[in-house]
């Protein structure tokens, strides 16, 4: 056994052939200790929030290079003529580990100084733009003016911060999610930010679903991936969206090697936001189960919480295997944890 020391962390390696320099800022955790280090290739399907925090303890034992991400697009809007990629961005921050952890959203230590001053404008603001998340949205504004696809803006954006796994938009089309309430049809962002999610959903729509083709890469990335795994996120309105582009669930229905979920419900409520009430608007229940039911035609295995697994055997009646643990993740231990349940598959 030999071991590394890194950044302070120190890295068990199994076998020396693997001590390529690509991994020498592979940030390993103790829980890499004894463990071999894997070279599958692993595609994580995913929206903001919660895929982050999961996303966290995955990049702690999967390499960059062996990890991609398609990234929910759906939330996607234009503010002060910028073009904000909201989930991109947490994905992307989290991956460069400069995202800020206590928001879940933005760059850690960032300033408000714009957002201040447009207030103090009298401009109606409710999104709160960062300074330096400002500079990311001028730099992604200005490349995707000059005629780059969001996907290549993108890969720009990641050599820049030094991401070097790959961050895939689910597709470089338009695609919006709105949602219909008693107060009227409005974009995704408003309902979160602006109203807080205080309303019922009556009714949600994805604009530009019918037209959008996968993002360069995505098709292949599915098709390939030892293991897909999908993010506890909101399983209509960040996963639903994925799976609403054209190509992309029936990609994921023809994979031979397995797809895992990791359930964004705990206990008859959501880790975090609104998916209750859009699960409720589906028809289905907030639990596992109603998470089960929307993956049933591709999912293989479904990871859930000690407090739902009474529910495992009902799961197992339509056909999908259920596997409890702890799904709260408070510390980078539960962090990477979970992500080591949802690899199990790959020892079998
Ligand atoms: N979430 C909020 O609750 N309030 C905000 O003002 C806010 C700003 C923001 C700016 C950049 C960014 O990348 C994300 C931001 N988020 C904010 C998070 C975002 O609204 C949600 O996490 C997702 O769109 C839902 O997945």
């Amino acid at each position: 056994m030999l071991s590394i020391i890194v950044n302070h962390d120190i890295i068990w390696l199994h076998a020396r052939h693997l001590l390529k320099a690509e991994q020498l800022d592979y940030r390993g955790s103790k829980q890499a200790i004894g463990c071999r280090v894997l070279r599958l290739h692993i595609v994580l399907l995913a929206g903001g929030v919660g895929a982050a925090r999961f996303l966290q303890g995955l990049a702690k034992i999967v390499a960059p290079g062996d990890l991609s991400c398609v990234v929910n697009t759906g939330d996607d809007f234009v503010l002060h003529g910028l073009h904000i990629s909201p989930d991109l961005d947490i994905i992307t921050y989290t991956l460069a580990d400069i995202v800020d952890n206590e928001k879940g959203w933005g760059i850690r230590q960032d300033t408000f100084n714009c957002f201040e001053a447009l207030r103090n404008l009298g401009s109606d603001e409710w999104f709160r733009l960062g300074d330096k998340d400002l500079a990311t949205h001028l730099y992604r504004s200005e490349l995707l003016r000059s005629g780059l696809s969001l996907s290549e803006v993108t890969v720009a954006l990641c050599k820049r911060l030094g991401v070097r796994s790959r961050v895939l938009p689910m597709t470089n089309d338009n695609f919006e999610t709105w949602v219909q309430t008693d107060a009227g049809w409005m974009h995704f962002e408003e309902y979160y930010v602006r109203r807080a999610c205080r309303d019922e959903v009556r009714d949600v729509e994805f604009r530009g679903a019918d037209r959008a083709r996968p993002a360069p890469g995505v098709l292949e990335a599915l098709r390939d991936a030892d293991q897909v795994i999908v993010a506890p996120s909101n399983p209509v309105v960040s996963i639903g969206t994925i799976l609403a582009v054209p190509g992309i669930r029936e990609a994921l229905q023809r994979r031979k090697k397995p797809v895992i979920a990791i359930s964004p419900i705990v206990a008859g409520s959501p880790l975090k936001g609104p998916a209750g009430k859009f699960m409720r608007h589906r028809g289905v229940e907030v639990s596992p189960k109603g998470v089960a039911e929307l993956y049933r035609d591709f999912l293989d295995r479904l990871v859930l919480d000690y407090a739902d697994k009474e529910l495992i055997d009902d799961i197992a009646s339509i056909g999908i295997e259920a596997v409890a643990t702890n799904t709260i993740m408070r510390t980078t231990e539960d962090k990477v944890r979970l992500a080591e349940t949802a690899l199990e598959d790959l020892n079998r």
